[in-house]
C-alpha cells in the first residue's frame, strides 16, 4: 500500500465516454439518441422504445436525498504524512512510520444550507477527512470550530430544526439570522460558547484553505501496552486562518455563490496545493480532573496555552476529484470509523454521533452497501459474513455466510489483538441509569467570555456587529431580550453594544469575573503569507508597460495570483506594444472577489471607466483590503481621497513599490483604515 493505492483503487471504476459509440446500460450500440419511437412521424410513442425507457427513468432516479446536515460541500484528494512516530501514545498503523504516506479524501461543508446555497454565509465549515489506512478507514470529521451548540447527541435534531428554515414557509435559507435559531439558543445556554464563535470572523472564511479544523470531541488514543492518553485533533492551514467581512461575505453570496469550491479546485488545479499540519493536544488519563471544565463536556477547547498542541505531520490535498457526484457527494463519514490504537471517550455528543451517521447513510445512499461505492472502499481487503442488500457489487464465493463454522475452517475468523482486531479500551464504568446532566457539564460561560477577552479591538467589534446583524433580522421582541441578557453572561459591553443596535433594553445583571484569555484564539495572531492571494489588476489602454510587467513578475514571484481586469475582453496593448490578455471585465468581475486591487490605469479615460474603477477602489477599501497604484494610478487614489490611508501602497520606484505591495497583500486587512 502506497499513497497511490486509492487512485489505483478508483481507476479500476474510472469511464471515458469520448470518442466512443453510444450503447444502452445493456451494451447495445444505439442508432438515434433525437428521437424517440413512434407510430409514424405524427404518431404516439410506442412503449417498446427500450431506450426512451431507459434513458428517461435513470433520469428520473438522478437524485438521492441531500444531507440533512452539511448538504452543501466540496472535497479533494490527498495524502497525509507523519513527522515523527507516535508510539508512545497510539499503535494506530498510519501514525507509526515517517516515510509512509496515507492517501486522504477530505470534504469542506457549511451545516445549515441546502445543497445549492451560497457558500460564504455566517456558519460553522464541516472539515471531514477519510483516511485510507492499512488497517482500515479512519474518519475525521470535524469542524472549523472547536466546540459544539449542545453537550448531548439528543438535542441535535432540536437544535438542526431550528437553525434550518422555518418550517411554515421556508426562509431564510443557509442563514441563523431567524428567530428560531435565536429562540434555540437563549432557552438551551450551553450553546454560549460556540454561538461566540459563530457570531466571530471565524464563520466567514477566506478560503478553505486558510481554516482550522477540529476533532472537537475527546478522543482516546491507547498505545501498544494498552496504556490511553485523551486526546484533540487539530488541524493548522499552513497559509495561516483568515476571514471575509461580512459585507463582502454577503456581496460574495451573490456575485459567486461558489466562491470556496472555486478556490479550492483552481488552487489545486495551479499546483498550489492546500496544506494543514495535524497537531493533537494530550491529557493523561490521570490527569482527567486536573481542569475546571470536564474532558468530556464538547462545548469546551483545551486552551493551547495551557495543553500545547504537538504538531505530528502534514496533509496535502493534491488532486481534484473527476466527478463530484460519484466521489463528493456518494462519500460517507462516519466518527466510529476508527482504527486500533484510537478510541472514543464518553462524550454524550460523540456517543449520539456514533449510531447517527451510519443510520443516515442507509437512507441517503439507499441501503446497507454503500461501503462498496468506490469512493468509501477502503484500500485494504474486507472480509465478513454480512450478505445481499441493495446495489451488491461483491461477488462472495462459496457456501458459507455465517460464523462460527466448520465447512470454511471457521473462517473468515476474527483476528487477535496481536494480528490487528480491534480491542474496545477496557474502561471501567459504573453507575445508575439516568437521564441527567453531569454537575460538571453546567458552566455554559466561562469559555464564552474567555474567547472574548481573547479577541482584539477589531475582532470585537465584528462579533458586536454579527449580533446586530442576526438579532436585528429577529422579529420576536422577547427573543431578543432573552438574548442580550444570556449574553451580559459572556460579557456587559458585548451584550449592552447589540442590546442598543437592535433596540432592546440593556442587560441590568451579569458581567462575568472571568479574565483568562487564550491568545490562540486570535486570528490576529495567524502566519501571514502572500502566497496563492487573488489581485485584482485594473488595466486601460496605453499602460506603462515596464512598470506593470515588473509588478507582474515580482507577484508570481510570491505566488500571487494576478487576474487582468478592464471595460472589454480581449488585449490591451500598453505603451511599448506589450500586450496583455484582459481576464474580466468590470461587468463579469468584482471587487468582492479579490485580495487586494492594483491600479495601472491606462488612457481609457472615459467616464465609465473611471467610475467602474472608483467602484473597485472604494468596495477595495471599505473592505479594509490592500490597494496598490503606480504612476497614473495614484490619480485614482488622489481622486478617491484614500491615498494615504493605512494599507494603501503607492510608489514610482517599481521595486520597492512591489515589495512594499506583496507585504501589504501578505498582511490581509487594514482594520485600523477609517471607513465611513
Ligand atoms: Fe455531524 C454530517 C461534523 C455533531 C449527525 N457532521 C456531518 C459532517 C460533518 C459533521 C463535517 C459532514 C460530513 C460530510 O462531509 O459528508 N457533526 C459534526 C461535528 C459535530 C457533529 C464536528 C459535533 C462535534 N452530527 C453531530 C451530531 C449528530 C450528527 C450530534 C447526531 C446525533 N452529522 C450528522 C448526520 C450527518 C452529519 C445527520 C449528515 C450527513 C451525514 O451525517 O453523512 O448523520
Amino acid at each position: 500500500m502506497n499513497e497511490n493505492s486509492k487512485n489505483e483503487q478508483l481507476e479500476q471504476y474510472r469511464v471515458d465516454d469520448s470518442g466512443k459509440k453510444m450503447t444502452t446500460n445493456q451494451g447495445l450500440k444505439v442508432s438515434e439518441d433525437e428521437f424517440s419511437l413512434k407510430a409514424g412521424e405524427r404518431g404516439p410513442t410506442l412503449m417498446e422504445d427500450f431506450h426512451f425507457r431507459e434513458k428517461m427513468t435513470h433520469f428520473d432516479h438522478e437524485r438521492i436525498p441531500e444531507r440533512i446536515v452539511h448538504a452543501r460541500g466540496f472535497a479533494a484528494h490527498g495524502v497525509f504524512e507523519l513527522y515523527e512516530p507516535m508510539k508512545e501514545y497510539t499503535k494506530a498503523g498510519f501514525l507509526q512510520d515517517p516515510s509512509k504516506k496515507t492517501p486522504v479524501f477530505v470534504r469542506f461543508s457549511t451545516v445549515a444550507g441546502s445543497r445549492g446555497s451560497a457558500e460564504t454565509v455566517r456558519d460553522a465549515r464541516g472539515f471531514a477527512t477519510k483516511f485510507y489506512t492499512e488497517e482500515g478507514n479512519y474518519d475525521l470529521v470535524g469542524n472549523n470550530i472547536p466546540v459544539f451548540f449542545i453537550q448531548d447527541a439528543i438535542k441535535f435534531p432540536d437544535l438542526v430544526h431550528a437553525i434550518k428554515p422555518e418550517p411554515h414557509n421556508e426562509i431564510p435559507q443557509a442563514a441563523t439570522a431567524h428567530d428560531t435559531f435565536w429562540d434555540f439558543i437563549a432557552n438551551n445556554q450551553e450553546s454560549a460558547h460556540m454561538v461566540m464563535w459563530a457570531m466571530s470572523d471565524r464563520a466567514i472564511p477566506r478560503s478553505f484553505r486558510m481554516m482550522e479544523g477540529f476533532g472537537v470531541h475527546t478522543f482516546r488514543f491507547v498505545n501498544g501496552e494498552g496504556k490511553a492518553h485523551f486526546v484533540k485533533f487539530h488541524w493548522k492551514p499552513v497559509l495561516g486562518t483568515h476571514s471575509l467581512v461580512w459585507d463582502e461575505a454577503q456581496k460574495i453570496s451573490g456575485k459567486d455563490p461558489d466562491f470556496h469550491r472555486r478556490d479550492l479546485s483552481e488552487a489545486i488545479d495551479n499546483g498550489d496545493f492546500p496544506e494543514y499540519e495535524l497537531g493533537v493536544q494530550l491529557i493523561k488519563e490521570e490527569d482527567e480532573f486536573s481542569f475546571d471544565f470536564d474532558v468530556l463536556d464538547p462545548t469546551k477547547l483545551w486552551p493551547e496555552e495551557d495543553v500545547p498542541v504537538k504538531i505530528i505531520g502534514k496533509m496535502t490535498l493534491n488532486r481534484n476529484v473527476d466527478n463530484v457526484f460519484a466521489e463528493t457527494e456518494q462519500v460517507a463519514f462516519h466518527p466510529g470509523h476508527v482504527v486500533p490504537g484510537i478510541d472514543f471517550t464518553n462524550d454524550p455528543l460523540l456517543q449520539g454521533r456514533l449510531f447517527s451517521y451510519t443510520d443516515t447513510q442507509l437512507i441517503r445512499l439507499g441501503g446497507p452497501n454503500f461501503h462498496e461505492l468506490p469512493i468509501n472502499r477502503p484500500v485494504c481487503p474486507f472480509h465478513n459474513n454480512q450478505r445481499d442488500g441493495y446495489g451488491r457489487h461483491t461477488i462472495n464465493k462459496g457456501q458459507v455466510s455465517y460464523h462460527k463454522n466448520s465447512l470454511a475452517a471457521n473462517t473468515p475468523a476474527p483476528a487477535s489483538e496481536e494480528e490487528g482486531g480491534y480491542v474496545h479500551y477496557q474502561e471501567k464504568v459504573e453507575g445508575r441509569k439516568v437521564r441527567t446532566r453531569s454537575e460538571s457539564f453546567k458552566d455554559h460561560f466561562s469559555q464564552a467570555t474567555m474567547f472574548w477577552n481573547s479577541m482584539s479591538e477589531p475582532e470585537k467589534e465584528h462579533i458586536i456587529q454579527a449580533f446586530s446583524f442576526e438579532l436585528g433580522k429577529v422579529k420576536s421582541k422577547s427573543v431578543q431580550q432573552q438574548v442580550v441578557n444570556m449574553f451580559a453572561n459572556v460579557n456587559l459591553d458585548l451584550a449592552k453594544g447589540f442590546a442598543e443596535a437592535i433596540g432592546a433594553n440593556p442587560p441590568e445583571n451579569g458581567e462575568s469575573d472571568v479574565s483568562k484569555s487564550s491568545p490562540a484564539l486570535s486570528q490576529e495572531n495567524t502566519k501571514k503569507k502572500p502566497s496563492t492571494r487573488k489581485v485584482g489588476v485594473i488595466i486601460g489602454s496605453n499602460f506603462n508597460a515596464p512598470e506593470v510587467t515588473s509588478v507582474l513578475n515580482a507577484l508570481k514571484e510570491e505566488g500571487v495570483q494576478a487576474e487582468m481586469i478592464s471595460d472589454k475582453l480581449g488585449k490591451k496593448k500598453g505603451s511599448d506594444g506589450t500586450e496583455l490578455e484582459i481576464d474580466h471585465t468590470f461587468l463579469t468581475a468584482d471587487s468582492v472577489l479579490f485580495d487586494a486591487i492594483y491600479v495601472v490605469g491606462g488612457s481609457d479615460g472615459n467616464k465609465k471607466f473611471i467610475k467602474d474603477t472608483a467602484y473597485f477602489i472604494n468596495e477595495a477599501f471599505s473592505h479594509y483590503k490592500p490597494i496598490g497604484a503606480t504612476h497614473e494610478g495614484k490619480k485614482w487614489l488622489e481622486a478617491n481621497e484614500i491615498k494615504d490611508s493605512p494599507g494603501v501602497v503607492h510608489g514610482d520606484d517599481m521595486n520597492e513599490f512591489a515589495e512594499s505591495f506583496i507585504a501589504a497583500i501578505a498582511e490581509h486587512r487594514y482594520w485600523d483604515r477609517k471607513v465611513v
